[in-house]
């Protein structure tokens, strides 16, 4: 179901555009002049803009957007699995489908859509999905864009299987910041982590802020489930409030990897911030029938904000 200003399609009301591969991206807005944009391919948010049209998502410029890889940026879903693993690509496929509109979704909360501008998207697999993953699920995405300007990510992934399985999830979310070496995330001091710089060992992180003067690739375990990230010369932070997503995963390729990434300027590094709600160490397991839910909400708050607030 769909709440948006602007009738396209007299079945719903859609404010909808297609990108260049013909395939098509959903607007939501609010009165203030806030905007998300959601593409049906990988159900991926590419664009969180504020009341002043600033773009708060990174997208990189060499960013290719062709069917079936994901655009570089924004927020691609990582499912069924995060990272690499021997029969999917990397990050699962999930990003790489055509996702569909869901006009009759199961009821959320009254809270999750009073006032805001939403959308449902459904992905179900298909009978090549089910020859390297061969688990039914029904994934359901609400998107929502509140009166507050937040942007909110809800997934809802059911077992419609006979037997259980099991997934790791990360909304992989590409933060806009002004320059990197300036950033603090606050929130994870003293956290146990994952290292996937040192074969992924175990380490525990020391007691003050998260800051950046190389690559830094981990996963955060058995996090807060509020954190903040700090962006300096802006003077604004990001706050991410999640549920259901245990882990957060902190990665900045730094300037050797960024040269490495085709999809990716050299320099790029030092404009994002990749902080990914998540559930890796531990996979979601589902009985048939049962349902997973994960949450994440992300405001942009002034930088007098800070972590006593969380
Ligand atoms: O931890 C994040 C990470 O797995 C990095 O190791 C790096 O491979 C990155 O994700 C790749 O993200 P992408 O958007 O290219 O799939």
């Amino acid at each position: 179901m769909v709440h948006s200003a602007v009738v396209w399609d007299s079945r719903l009301a859609l404010e909808t555009t297609k990108d260049w591969n013909g395939i098509e991206q959903i607007v939501l807005r609010n009165s203030k002049g806030g905007s998300v944009r959601v593409s049906l391919h990988g159900g991926q948010v590419i664009s969180w803009r504020n009341e002043r049209g600033e773009e708060l998502l990174f997208t990189s410029s060499k960013g290719i957007l062709k069917h079936p890889k994901a655009m570089r940026g924004g927020i691609p879903i990582c499912f069924p699995q995060f990272g690499n693993c021997d029969s999917l690509e990397q990050h699962g496929f999930a990003r790489n489908k055509i996702w569909a509109i869901d006009d009759d979704p199961p009821p959320l909360p009254s809270t999750d859509s009073n006032g805001k501008s939403f959308v449902d998207l459904l992905l179900k697999p298909s009978e090549e999905d089910l020859k390297f993953w061969p688990h039914s699920f029904e994934f359901r995405l609400r998107v929502s864009l509140g009166m507050d300007g937040n942007l909110t990510l809800i997934s809802r992934v059911r077992n419609v299987n006979w037997k259980p399985f099991s997934f790791s999830f990360a909304y992989h979310s590409y933060l806009s910041v002004s320059d990197i070496s300036e950033v603090r995330i606050e929130g994870l001091e003293t956290m146990d982590y994952f290292d996937n710089l040192c074969k992924r060992e175990r380490f525990t992180e020391q007691g003050d802020a998260i800051t950046f003067e190389s690559e830094i690739d981990r996963i955060y375990l058995s996090s807060p489930n509020c954190i903040a990230v700090l962006d300096h010369e802006r003077k604004r932070t990001f706050v991410l409030r999640k549920e259901g997503l245990p882990d957060v995963v902190v990665w900045n390729p730094w300037d050797k990897k960024s040269k490495a990434m085709s999809d990716f300027g050299d320099d790029e590094y030092n404009q994002m911030v990749c902080v990914d709600g998540a559930a890796i160490e531990k996979p979601v397991a589902l009985k048939p029938g049962e349902e997973w839910t994960g949450r994440l909400e992300i405001a942009v708050v002034p930088s007098s904000f800070c972590s006593e607030d969380l």
